[in-house]
C-alpha cells in the first residue's frame, strides 16, 4: 500500500479533521428545497428565513396575541413580528433564531448593526441563481434532494413542462404521503389525474396506483420513493398501510431498484392554528421497521425517526439488517444536543456505515447554518474516536479522514443507492 502521510501529533490530528470536516462536499438527501426551475416554490431571502415554522412556533410563546392576527399580517410585517420577539425582545438562543444569525455572519452582514432593513437590502440586490450558488458554496453543497409531490398544484406543471431536472445540482425524491395517510384524498387527486382508482382495495386500483408511482418515479427520475408516517404506525397490520406499502410501494421500488425512504413519527397539526408548525413528535414502534427488513430482504430502506427515545433502539436495529440505511437527525432532533447525543451513539454502534446528517431545511440559505452546526459536531465526534486509535497506536491518515467523511457526507447515500 502507498506509504500514506501519518498524522504525528493529536493536535495536527484535530486540525486535520475541523478542516477535513468543514469543507467536504455535502450531499444533502433530505430537504424542501427546490431549483431555481420551480419559481416561487424555492423559498429564500430575510422575509422567507425569520417566517421559517420553526420560528412562528418559538415566537408564539412570547405572544398572547390571536393566531388569526399574525397569519392575517404581510409575510414582511411576520418577520419584523418575529425578529421583535425572538431577536430583540429576548435573545436568539434557540437552533433555528441562533442560525438565522449564523446566516447572516456568514453572509458578510453587520450581525451588530441588527437592522433587518439592511439585510433585506442586501439580499435583495442578488439574483435567485447568484444566491443559490453563493449559498451551495458557502456551505460545501455539492449535490441536493428535494422533497417532490405530484399532488403540489404549483409543483406539478414544472414536471409535466418537463423542467423538473434541468439542473444537474439537484434531485427529485417522490414523496407521497396522502396514498399511506389520507387515502380519500388520494382517490380523488388520483382520478383528477387520469388514474382508475377507488377507494375500494381491488385489484384495478392497485394496478393502477402502481403506474401513477412508476410514471412519477420515471419522470423524476427520483433517487427514492418518500413517505412521512404517523408514530402510531404498525407493521404488519390488517390495514391499508400494510396493504399499500407491500401490495403497491414496495413492489414498485423493487421493480425502479430504488430505497423506500419512511420518516416515523410525527402526529400532524396537534395544533392547526399553528398550520405547518403545528406538527408534533411521538414514540414509534421501531418493530415495525425490523418486521419491514425482515420480510423484504431484497429492498433497501431509508429510515430516520423523530422521537430521541427510539433513536438508540433504531441504531442497534441496523446492526442486524444492512437493507436498513438510517439517516439524519430529523426535525426536533437537528438540535445540537441531540445531533452530538445521536452522531456519537451511531458511530459507537455503526462505525460510519450510516448517514449521520440531512438538512431538512425549507428555505435556501438554512443550508448554512444547518451544516456549518452539523460538520463541527461530526468532525468533532470522529477527532475523538481517531484519538482514542492514536492512544492505541493506530494512525489514521489524511486520505482515510478524507475517506471517512466522504463516506458520511456522501457516498453513503450514492452507495446505498448503487450509484457511488
Ligand atoms: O415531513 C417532513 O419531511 C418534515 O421534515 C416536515 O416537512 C417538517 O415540517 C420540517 O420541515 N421539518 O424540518
Ligand atoms: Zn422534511
Amino acid at each position: 500500500m502507498r506509504q500514506q502521510q501519518t498524522i504525528e501529533d493529536l493536535a495536527q490530528l484535530r486540525q486535520t479533521v475541523e478542516r477535513v470536516a468543514g469543507s467536504t462536499p455535502i450531499t444533502d438527501m433530505h430537504t424542501h428545497l427546490y431549483a431555481p426551475e420551480f419559481g416561487e416554490l424555492l423559498l429564500w431571502g430575510i422575509d422567507e428565513l425569520l417566517t421559517y415554522h420553526y420560528l412562528i412556533s418559538e415566537s408564539f410563546r412570547w405572544s398572547q396575541e390571536d393566531y388569526r392576527y399574525f397569519w392575517s399580517m404581510s409575510k414582511r410585517e411576520q418577520a419584523d413580528w418575529i425578529w421583535q420577539k425572538l431577536f430583540i425582545d429576548h435573545s436568539p438562543v434557540s437552533e433555528a433564531a441562533a442560525g438565522f444569525i449564523t446566516i447572516l455572519q456568514r453572509l458578510g452582514l453587520d450581525v451588530t448593526s441588527r437592522n433587518l432593513n439592511d439585510y433585506r437590502q442586501a439580499l435583495e440586490k442578488r439574483t435567485v441563481n447568484e444566491q443559490v450558488d453563493a449559498v451551495m458554496k458557502i456551505a460545501g453543497i455539492e449535490k441536493i434532494v428535494m422533497t417532490n409531490d405530484p399532488f403540489d398544484p404549483v409543483e406539478r406543471p414544472v414536471w409535466l413542462l418537463g423542467n423538473g431536472k434541468t439542473d444537474p445540482r439537484f434531485y427529485a425524491a417522490l414523496r407521497v404521503d396522502a396514498l399511506l395517510n389520507d387515502w380519500t384524498h388520494a382517490v380523488n387527486e388520483l382520478r383528477s389525474l387520469g388514474y382508475d382508482v377507488y377507494a375500494e382495495w381491488t385489484e384495478r386500483t392497485k394496478a393502477e396506483t402502481r403506474r401513477f408511482l412508476t410514471e412519477w418515479i420515471t419522470r423524476m427520475d427520483a433517487l427514492y420513493l418518500a413517505v412521512s408516517m404517523p408514530g402510531d404506525f404498525r407493521y404488519p397490520a390488517e390495514d391499508h398501510h400494510s396493504r399499500m406499502i407491500d401490495e403497491v410501494m414496495i413492489p414498485v421500488c423493487q421493480e425502479q431498484n430504488i430505497p423506500f425512504a419512511l420518516m416515523i413519527g410525527v402526529r400532524r397539526r396537534v395544533n392547526p392554528s399553528l398550520r405547518l408548525a403545528g406538527d408534533m413528535s411521538m414514540q414509534s414502534d421501531v418493530s415495525a421497521v425490523e418486521a419491514l427488513c425482515r420480510r423484504n430482504p431484497q429492498q433497501k430502506f431509508l429510515i430516520t425517526m423523530l422521537a430521541r427515545e427510539n433513536q438508540h433502539e433504531l441504531a442497534v436495529l441496523a446492526r442486524k439488517f444492512r437493507n436498513l440505511m438510517i439517516f439524519g437527525c430529523w426535525w426536533f432532533l437537528h438540535i445540537e444536543s441531540m445531533v452530538e447525543e445521536m452522531t456519537r451513539f451511531r458511530i459507537e454502534l455503526l462505525g460510519t456505515s450510516m448517514i449521520p446528517q440531512h438538512s431538512d431545511c425549507r428555505v435556501f440559505e438554512q443550508l448554512i447554518y444547518k451544516w456549518e452546526h452539523s460538520r463541527r459536531i461530526i468532525g468533532n465526534v470522529l477527532a475523538d474516536k481517531y484519538e482514542k486509535l492514536y492512544m492505541s497506536g493506530w494512525r489514521v491518515t489524511e486520505e482515510e479522514i478524507k475517506r471517512d467523511l466522504d463516506d458520511l457526507l456522501n457516498r453513503n447515500f450514492w452507495r446505498f443507492l448503487c450509484k457511488a
